[in-house]
């Protein structure tokens, strides 16, 4: 049975063979390697480290590059514990930065999956693939259609290409897919462009019968699972949703670890395979839960992360907290450091400060419990006094909001509920039906926030609407303006970025700025926000606004009613104003201390300004 830690080596080791240089994973954390304009929590994809060289910048290492990346996806936290989602994975992954194209790409993935000595060794006749079939102008990949054909054939497999009806059967193996399904972008702007996706049939022919049906039913069943991504990058997709031509195409693959594991080790899930089973005494829901969530806060913690109420400081907080409701024992983040220590040296290094980070948010947590049941406490007595004059006194909000400040899950509340009810004799009525209807529209409109907000997808520009986003954006405008009031009127504002943690902002300048111009502009804004001065929103038509000078982008397009943010008394006096969708703090003394924290090159031409509020 080959190991996890065996296919990484020989991953890694087969593209080596073609001359790729092996890259070490980058950071879990996007902060410390450059992403244009992306604001994302953690790193999502394998790619995404590759951007900048995905876009045209030269990569030290050169044109054909190799890596195993750990990668944290924290969309779905509420849904661990069934056979697909994970927080932590880890992504094998092969780059042509405009060298080799569609067919080195498909015939080195096919030689590497069924490559007994140098490879996996699977069996050719149980993979599928899909191919984009075409849209929007696009037109169908054939190429890559070709180059199956011609791969398959080495193997004297007939393969032909589905219909319209996407049915599998006889000698179908390919399957043209819409964007929707093979056209691969991470978040919504950046290098992008059709992909080919390679599905094996994980129960095989012997004991299944052969692989046929709607390709959608083969993988809803599990019949057959995807492996491996090849994205064949040709398009920039720009914030304005246009579509740009990269000079030179590259190639983007991504293959997960966890998934490879659970075919070669021929097991049913995830959890079965050597990246689980030291970590789970018995394989059960909360156990499942357990070891994703410990194995996740591990890997962050190692990136010098500490739990927090913000950011990716946020997340850890919340897998750490969820982990300890399902009985986690940190006994736990040793063996998970055991498991990953060759792989990934870091954990090893900061074993102490994980271990004991855990530990103080175990206890933190018992604390905040603790209060929660106090006030779950104050509410039954409450109902209990009032008795029986009110109809529904719990409700799915109020829940929520308990689950939310606290980390009470409603099952714990009910359960408390009831033994207070006991305990008092008190004969309490509640619809539990209709308060978990509630608590989960809650949670789901909770999950959408933190989808788009903060908990890990990509987003651009001005997006965020919590309250310390809102200081953020105003804090934005008052760096612009005092970088034009100390540089002069040659900046331009390039880009902009923010999340709960900072805010990011690049202008145009051609040099360094010196101490003594840094330290200006910080006073200026801390001056201005010591001012108190007022954050006001006017609406007028394009032709109006374009009159009173305030600052906007020409390369953005506006609606016909655009609104303006200005700071100060009158629109017509006003220390800043631009056009801007908001959210703003309503005073600037709300935007707290200001500090810029770097100044660097972004790229030529352009400065890039990092900023805290306090
Ligand atoms: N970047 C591609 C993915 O994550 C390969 O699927």
């Amino acid at each position: 049975m080959m190991q996890s830690s065996e296919i990484r080596k020989r991953f890694l080791e087969f593209f080596k063979g073609k001359n790729h240089a092996i890259i070490p994973s980058a950071s879990l954390l996007p902060e410390n390697y450059p992403i244009p304009d992306k604001g994302s929590l953690f790193t999502t994809a394998g790619m995404q480290p590759l951007i900048p060289y995905l876009l045209g910048e030269k990569h030290s290492e050169g044109v054909r590059l190799v890596s195993v990346q750990k990668c944290i996806r924290t969309g779905d936290i509420e849904d661990v514990g069934d056979n697909r989602h994970l927080t932590f994975f880890e992504m094998l992954g092969n780059w042509s930065l405009g060298d080799y194209f569609k067919k080195e790409s498909i015939a080195w993935s096919l030689e590497f999956l069924t490559d007994t000595e140098k490879g996996l060794g699977l069996d050719p006749k149980r993979l599928f693939v899909t191919v984009f079939k075409g849209e929007d102008g696009i037109p169908r990949d054939d190429e890559s259609i070709k180059h199956w054909k011609e791969n398959f054939g080495k193997f004297n497999i007939a393969v032909e290409v589905a219909g319209e009806d996407e049915i599998i059967k006889g000698d179908v193996r390919i399957v043209p897919l819409g964007k929707e399904d093979n056209f691969w972008i991470a978040g919504t702007t950046g290098p992008c462009g059709g992909d080919t996706e390679i599905f094996y049939d994980v129960i095989g022919e012997e004991k299944g019968g052969k692989v046929e049906g709607s390709f959608q039913t083969l993988v809803k069943s599990g019949r057959i699972i995807e492996i491996w991504n090849n994205v064949f990058m040709e398009f920039n997709k720009k914030a304005d949703g246009t579509y740009e031509k990269l000079s030179k195409p590259n190639v983007d693959t991504g293959m997960g670890l966890e998934r490879t594991t659970v075919v070669m080790q021929e097991k049913n899930n995830v959890y079965e395979t050597d990246l689980f089973t030291s970590l789970m005494k018995e394989d059960t829901k909360e156990n499942r839960i357990v070891a994703d969530h410990i194995k996740a806060a591990v890997f962050i913690l190692s990136e010098g992360v500490e739990p927090s109420n913000t950011g990716s400081g946020y997340v850890l907080r919340r897998l750490i907290r969820r982990a300890v409701r399902y009985g986690a024992d940190f006994s736990l983040a040793e063996k998970v450091i055991e498991l990953y220590k060759d792989a990934y040296p870091e954990l090893l290094k900061n074993k102490e400060r994980i271990l004991e980070n855990l530990k103080l948010e175990e206890e933190r947590f018992k604390l905040t419990l603790e209060k929660g049941l106090k006030e779950l406490r104050r509410k039954f007595e409450w109902i209990r006094t009032l008795s029986g004059t009110i109809k529904d006194p719990i409700d799915g909000k109020w829940c929520f909001d308990l689950y939310q400040t606290h980390g009470f899950p409603l099952e714990m509340i009910f359960e408390e509920l009831e033994v207070l009810a006991k305990i008092f004799k008190y004969d309490l009525k509640i619809n539990k039906e209709n308060i978990s209807k509630e608590f989960d529209e809650e949670m789901k409109r909770h999950q959408e926030l933190s989808r788009t907000a903060s908990a890990g997808m990509f987003k651009g520009g001005l997006a965020g609407t919590s309250e310390v986003e809102t200081r953020y954006h105003t804090a934005t405008h008052l760096l612009r303006q005092a970088l034009e009031e100390v540089l002069g009127e040659e900046i331009i504002q390039k880009g902009s970025n923010i999340n709960t943690e900072r805010l990011r902002f690049d202008f145009s300048f051609s040099r360094k700025l010196t101490d003594e111009e840094k330290q200006k502009v910080e006073t200026l804004v801390n001056q201005k926000i010591s001012e108190s001065l007022p954050v006001q929103k006017v609406v007028m038509t394009k032709e109006e606004a374009e009159k009173t000078g305030a600052v906007h982008s020409f390369s953005d397009k506006y609606g016909d009613e655009i609104s303006i943010y200005f700071i100060g008394d009158t629109l017509e006096t006003a220390w800043s104003k631009e056009f801007c969708g908001g959210p703003h703090v309503i005073n600037t003394k709300e935007v707290g201390k200001f500090k810029i924290t770097k100044e660097e090159p972004s790229s030529a031409g352009v400065r890039r300004i990092r900023a805290m509020v306090e």
